[in-house]
Parts: structure tokens; C-alpha cells; sequence
């Protein structure tokens, strides 16, 4: 799903959508074909039959799917389970994104790690996806600002692409309601096209601005090391932004019959814009040029409508993540937004000293134009978003509580009611469901109702079978056919043969220092050398197990793909040694993504969720495993801390600083205040020793220590949660040899995972936030 983009509420009855009486489920649509087949009646046969009859397996066609290469990583699936929870809630809503090309990158791992291909998930088609050939809008870049006789202020000039519409219709679940995830893509016309040039032989030149309009689509995240790259991202930015305000206003002006007056004053009445992130912040200063610039409105009552309209969920607080963009840049290619950025920014400025003097100090932190370094001034994004909407959102209460009194603590004493929390949530339909039948079958058989696939919190219903041997030996089972599957896929995707009868233990997510798997792995590296000293019949006591790692590292990012080489080393190493392999494999699943984890997260056991505390904002995958019976590792960070209140401490593995210890732990570091455990320092000597091969890994262990020359000093303290993380892993050795204590853990996950739901998540959205109602179809 998209990884930049926004979803926009409408408080008005969905139009019919084309896709709007498609069945729900994907073998729909093939039963739906079926309807014109000259041979057979539908009713007579299910989807697996009718394409049976056309000699197809069902289960092999839905494998031919490819995902759709349109995200990175939690944002996205958010997004896309967010979508999902609108639909079958009956909301008018729409997604909004672009239309990659090539999406992010599929990864393939070498000898050398990690290495990123071009991901062809459009190849054959998408048969999904409704080009819109009427639904085109203009979108401009660079030219210049005009000032009109009457004084207003028009941007004209520079190159004007088209955007055009892909709709990919979301089908809700048990109700006749469909919504839109509309893609962008970019086009130049037929009067970009040079044909004098082209006859003359010059044919790159005779359809450059063809060749710029598929750069803006034909990747997610570009690089943005150079200024090129740092260009093409805000371009992305923008051509999301613009196309999607445009429709919105669009529908707006086109639905006036409906409404009681179609006055703009009753926008945001009608519309209301969630920013998923700041990707789509520019969505601000674009609805503020149209209604000014398009529609002749002053400045006050677009403010006024911009402001009641948009609001800004925050996904992270990652400095580097928190967008700042070059003003030069800005200037040169959105003259007339960054003339309305320093406007939003000096009346900001303005309103606190007048109103609000005790904050005048804090002004440099808060205001959105940073220029401090008078060779690159900056936007602050994150400031602009805060400051232009009315509500803003953390994705936990941790997260949310980090929001209030530490990011954006300043702008709590101007706005107390702006700041919100909405833990995420999934779609228990796909994350379950779908994912996990033969869990889902015995749910349903001991709930004695499938209604928890629309009401999650009937799950508590298992807790008084908690201790039930015969839900027990099904649960088993269940598990154990999961955990098979997963093996077949982790022997063809890597050669690996796994043993289903051990511990499957998984850390899937985009590959981060905060993330840290490389704890896991110096974990893993531990539990290597202590096998190595024992006695085979030491051994025989032991809990075997299986650590998958996956995910992807972005491009660039080096310390992770070192990570990613070193899991896969170590992977090479204990996966081939005799002394030890029955009891430990280390692997390494390449190219994570989502019909990845359908298969890994059902059959998961024990999975890992250990950042760096205050660091994960929530996380979503900790959620999908805690659904499908799996137990947690981990520390009190981000959604951690909501499930395990909701599944109960017993249930799950914590260790580690707690968030607001972090601060005080670094400092002590600097100040040579800790004590590695000897456990950590023999992990990492092995590593250095050349156990694994003689990769220099050096830059990525010296990373872990002091104030060594990368200057890191172990900011993600993986030297101070180590000790704590290997203690915990041994209890879970110890609780794995309790069958029936596992077992029971893992159905008090399940139980406790209704509050996890997306549905929940988007009815306080709607509720809380954008003031809309389901409106059903008839
Ligand atoms: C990610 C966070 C996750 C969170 C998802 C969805 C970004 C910028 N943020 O912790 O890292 O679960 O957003 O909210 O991708």
C-alpha cells in the first residue's frame, strides 16, 4: 500500500462506485466471470469448482497474484488494513496514493547480502485495478507567481504533467460497500510530444517531458542522497497532493445539488483529509493555493476550511525522519506554496506573541521555516502539519503520551485539545481470516459464531476454554499444520530444511538499528557458542529452535545490509554444523513482504518485537502475531505495551530500559558509566573472531561500543538490554517445555487481541476525528 499518502473522509453518500456489487472475497471475481461462460450456471458451483472446469487450481491462480509494490513497511499495511476497516464499516471514504512503477525494490540476497531489483509487480497487468481515463487532473511544477490587476496571485508557467486515475476497488466485508483506493499516475500529452524533433532524429529530446512524468511514479522512496533525488521526492509529494485535493474538490463541486447550499464555508463539513505521516503535508499549502488562487477565497476563510479539514497523524519520532525540506528547493519548484508556507509560518509566529507570551522563547523550535543555517534554510513539516491542523495523532498511547510531552510538548500549552491518540490496529479479516483458516475454523467452532471477523473483542470468549485440554490438542494441531507450511515455504525460498517439532521464533520487519536485530542475532550468536560448549547430553535438554529473520534494509542504509549479511552468515554457519544444527538454525527469509507473512505469522511461536524503548512508534506485525497465538518478546515500546496489558503479563516476554530511562542510560554511557555483561562481550568476540566468515563486520560491531570513531556509543543501548534479552529468552526455553503452559499462553494471546482490531481503530477515527457516520448501501 501506498507509503506516502492520505486518506480523505467524505460525510456524503459514496458514489456508486463501479465495483460497488462486486462479491467481497478475491474468488469473487472469479465467479464472476463464470457468469458468462456459455457452460455452466454460477449458482451450481463454487469459485474452486468453476475454475476447475476451466482446468486451473483456485489455490495456484491466487498464487499468481504478485502484492501490490506500493509500500515500505508498517505505514503502508496500515494503510491498507485501514482501508479494509472503512469499507466493511460502511464509511465513504477514499485512499489516496500513487500508482509505483516498481514499487520499493524486491530484495535477493548473494553472497555479498542484500541486493535490490527492480520489483515488476505491474508485468503482466494489475487485474484489479479501473483505469479512469475521465478522471484527469493538471498538475504544475516550477514556473513562477503573477500578480493579477485585482492583486490576487496566480502560479503560471513551468511544465504541466496530467494526473491520471487508477481506482482499485476495496470491497468491504459482509456488506454490499466498496471503496476506492485511487492511484496517480503521471502522463505528459501529445503536445509534449515534439514531432518536429523526433523526425529529426532527436528522439530523447523530442519526449523529455514524457520521460520526467515516468520518473515521478517509477519508484517509492528514491534515493535522495543528491539533489536530484531530493527534487523527484517532493515532486512525488506534490503530484499526490495536488491530483487528490483536486479530486476531492471536484466531487465537492459536483455534489452541490445534494448538499444545502454547497457554500465552501461547509467543506470541511463534507471533507475531511487524514496526512498519514508528512509525506502528504504539502496537501496544506495546495488546498490553500486552490481555494485562494482557483476559487477567489481570502486568506482567512481558507485557513479557516484548511484547518477544519486536515489533521496530521505523526508515525514516528525518529529525528531523521521528521521531513525537512530545502526552501531553495521549494522555491524553485512550488513558488507559490512557499510564498503560502511563509505566511502560514509569520501569522503563526504572530498569533503566539500576541497570545500567547510565555511561549516567545520557544518560538525558534516551533515555527515551520527553520533558518537557522542561513546556507540551507529549511521547512520543518511536522511543524507545518501541527500548526496547520486540528487534531494531531500518535499511534499508541505511549507514542501519543511521547508526542505530547516531549515532540511536540510546546504546542500542547497553545492547543491542550489538538493532541489525540489512536492506537493502531489490523484487519482481523486478512490477519486472520484469511491468513490462518485452520485457527479461524476452531475459533469459530468454540466461539460458536464467526461474528468475531467483524467484532474482534468476541475473542475473550476463548479465555474461560483457556485451560481446556481438547481446544488444546486443536490449537495444537492447528499450530502445527501452520508451522508446516511455513517450513515448505522457508525450503523454497531458501534451501533451508527446518524442523516443525522446534520453537519457530520470528523477527520480521524493515531491517533498523532501533529495530535491533542485531540483538537478536548477538542473541543467536550467543546461543551458538553456549551449544558449542555443551555435552551431547547437555544438548539433549535443550529447547531447539529456529530464528527466522527477515525484512528489507533501504538501499543506502549500509549498517543495516550488514545486518542482513550477518544473519545470513551465521545462518551458514549454524545451519551446517553437525554439533549444533538440531538444536539451532539461524535463517534469513528474503524478500519479507505481505504474502510473506501470511504464511510466517500463523505459524510463528514466539516473535520478537524489541526496540529500543520509546523508540517504535507502535508496530503492527507485534499485533498480527499476538492474533494468530503467538507469544511476544519484548520491550515496553510502542503498541507493546498495550498488548500486554490486553493479554496479560504472564503471557508475554518483556525485558529491557523502559522509555523514559533511555535518555539517562545514553548519558551514563557517555560518561563511561557502563558495565558490559561478559555474555555480550563473548557474543560480539565471536563475531570478531571470524566464526563467521571474513566479512569486515567491524564497522557494525564498533557501532555497539564506546565513543569509538562512528561516534555511536551504542545509541540503540543493545550492550544495556543484552543481558536482560537472554534472560528472557530463557524463560521462554523454559516455558516452550511446558506444552500445556504454551499452549494456554498462546490462546490468552489470541483471546486478548480484540482491542487490536483496525474496525476499532477507524470507528475512533470517524468518531473522534473526522465527524463522519457509516452510510450503507441499500
Ligand atoms: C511506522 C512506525 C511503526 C508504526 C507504523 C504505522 C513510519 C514512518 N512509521 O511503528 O515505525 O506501526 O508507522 O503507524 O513508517
Amino acid at each position: 500500500m501506498p507509503g506516502s499518502n492520505s486518506a480523505a473522509a467524505e460525510k456524503v453518500k459514496p458514489a456508486a462506485s463501479p465495483a460497488a456489487d462486486k462479491p467481497a472475497e478475491i474468488a469473487g471475481n472469479i465467479s464472476y466471470h463464470a457468469q458468462y461462460s456459455p457452460h455452466f450456471s454460477p449458482l451450481a458451483f463454487g469459485p474452486e469448482e468453476a475454475v476447475k472446469k476451466f482446468g486451473y487450481e483456485l489455490e495456484a491462480l491466487v498464487g499468481q497474484e504478485k502484492d501490490a509494490a506500493l509500500g515500505n513497511g508498517g505505514l503502508g499495511r496500515l494503510a491498507s488494513c485501514f482501508l479494509d476497516s472503512m469499507a466493511t464499516l460502511n464509511l465513504p471514504a477514499w485512499g489516496y496514493g500513487l500508482r509505483y512503477r516498481y514499487g520499493l525494490f524486491k530484495q535477493v540476497i548473494t553472497k555479498e547480502g542484500q541486493e535490490e531489483m527492480a520489483e515488476d509487480w505491474l508485468d503482466k497487468f494489475s487485474p484489479w485495478e479501473i483505469p479512469r481515463h475521465d478522471v484527469v487532473f493538471p498538475v504544475r511544477f516550477f514556473g513562477h507567481v503573477e500578480i493579477l490587476p485585482d492583486g490576487s496571485r496566480k502560479w503560471v508557467g513551468g511544465e504541466v504533467l496530467k494526473a491520471l486515475a487508477y481506482d482499485v476497488p476495496i470491497p468491504g466485508y459482509k456488506t454490499k460497500n466498496a471503496i476506492s483506493l485511487r492511484l496517480w499516475e503521471a502522463k505528459a500529452t501529445a503536445e509534449d510530444f515534439n514531432l518536429f524533433q523526433f523526425n529529426d532524429g532527436q528522439y530523447e529530446s523530442s519526449a523529455q517531458l514524457h520521460a520526467r512524468a515516468e520518473q515521478i511514479c517509477a519508484v517509492l522512496y528514491p534515493g535522495d542522497a543528491t539533489e536530484e533525488g531530493k527534487l523527484l521526492r517532493l515532486k512525488q509529494q506534490f503530484f499526490l497532493c495536488s491530483a487528490s485535493l483536486q479530486d476531492m474538490i471536484a466531487r465537492f463541486k459536483e455534489r452541490k445539488a445534494d448538499r444545502v447550499s454547497g457554500k465552501w464555508s461547509e467543506f470541511p463539513s463534507k471533507v475531511a483529509v487524514q496526512l498519514n505521516d508528512t509525506h502528504p503535508t504539502l496537501a496544506i499549502p495546495e488546498l490553500m493555493r486552490l481555494l485562494m488562487d482557483e476559487e477567489g477565497l481570502g486568506w482567512d476563510e481558507a485557513w479557516d476550511i484548511t484547518y477544519r479539514t486536515v489533521s496530521y497523524t505523526n508515525h514516528t519520532v525518529l529525528p531523521e525522519a521528521l521531513e525537512k525540506w530545502s526552501q531553495i528547493v521549494m522555491r524553485k519548484l512550488l513558488p507559490r506554496h512557499m510564498e503560502i508556507i511563509e505566511e502560514i509560518d509569520k501569522r503563526f509566529r504572530e498569533m503566539v506573541i500576541s497570545k500567547h507570551k510565555e511561549m516567545e522563547g520557544k518560538i525558534d523550535s516551533m515555527k515551520v521555516l527553520d533558518g537557522s543555517n542561513p546556507q540551507k534554510p529549511v521547512v520543518r513539516m511536522a511543524n507545518l502539519c501541527v500548526v496547520s491542523s486540528h487534531s494531531v495523532n500518535g499511534v499508541a498511547e505511549l507514542h501519543s503520551n511521547i508526542l505530547k510531552q516531549e515532540l511536540f510538548a510546546d504546542y500542547v500549552s497553545i492547543w491542550p485539545n489538538k493532541f489525540q491518540n489512536k492506537t493502531n490496529g489490523i484487519t482481523p479479516r486478512r490477519w486472520l481470516k484469511f491468513c490462518n483458516p485452520e485457527l479461524s475454523e476452531i475459533i469459530t467452532k468454540w466461539l460458536k459464531t464467526d461474528q468475531w471477523t467483524s467484532d474482534l473483542d468476541l475473542l475473550t470468549g476463548l479465555r474461560k476454554f483457556a485451560d481446556d485440554e481438547k481446544l488444546h490438542a486443536e490449537w495444537a494441531a492447528a499450530k502445527l499444520a501452520c508451522k508446516k507450511r511455513l517450513a515448505k515455504h522457508v525450503l523454497d525460498a531458501t534451501g533451508v530444511t527446518i524442523d516443525p517439532n522446534s520453537l519457530f521464533d520470528i523477527q520480521i520487519k524493515r531491517i533498523h538499528e532501533y529495530k535491533r536485530q542485531l540483538l537478536n542475532i548477538l542473541g543467536a550468536v550467543y546461543r551458538y557458542k553456549k551449544l558449542k560448549e555443551m555435552s551431547a547430553e547437555e544438548k539433549q535438554k535443550v529447547t531447539p529452535r529456529t530464528v527466522m529473520i527477515g525484512g528489507k534494509a533501504f538501499a543506502t542504509y549500509t549498517n543495516a545490509k550488514r545486518i542482513v549479511k550477518l544473519v545470513n552468515d551465521v545462518g551458514a554457519v549454524v545451519n551446517n554444523d553437525p554439533e549444533v544444527n538440531k538444536c539451532l538454525k539461524v535463517v534469513f527469509i528474503p524478500n519479507y513482504n505481505v504474502s510473506v507473512a501470511e504464511v510466517l505469522i500463523p505459524g510463528s511461536e514466539l516473535s520478537q518485537h524489541i526496540s529500543t524503548a520509546g523508540m517504535e512508534a507502535s508496530g503492527t506485525s507485534n499485533m498480527k502475531f499476538s492474533l494468530n497465538g503467538c507469544v511476544i518478546i519484548g520491550t515496553l515500546d510502542g503498541a507493546n505495551v498495550e498488548i500486554r496489558e490486553e493479554v496479560g503479563e504472564d503471557n508475554f516476554f518483556l525485558f529491557g530500559a523502559k522509555a523514559d530511562q533511555v535518555a539517562g542510560l545514553r548519558k551514563d554511557r557517555e560518561n563511561g558509566l557502563f558495565k558490559p555483561d561478559p555474555r555480550f562481550e563473548e557474543a560480539k568476540q565471536l563475531i570478531r573472531s571470524g566464526a563467521f566468515g571474513s566479512y569486515n563486520y567491524e564497522p557494525l560491531l564498533d557501532s555497539l561500543e564506546g565513543n569509538s570513531g562512528f561516534g555511536r556509543g551504542d545509541y540503540f543501548l543493545v550492550g544495556y538490554d543484552f543481558p536482560g534479552y537472554i534472560d528472557a529468552q530463557d524463560r521462554v526455553d523454559a516455558a516452550y517445555k511446558d506444552k500445556k503452559k504454551w499452549i494456554k499462553m498462546s490462546i490468552l494471546n489470541t483471546a486478548g487481541s480484540g482491542k487490536f482490531s483496525s474496525d476499532r481503530t477507524i470507528a475512533q477515527y470517524a468518531k473522534e476525528i473526522w465527524d463522519i457516520k457509516p452510510s450503507p448501501v441499500a
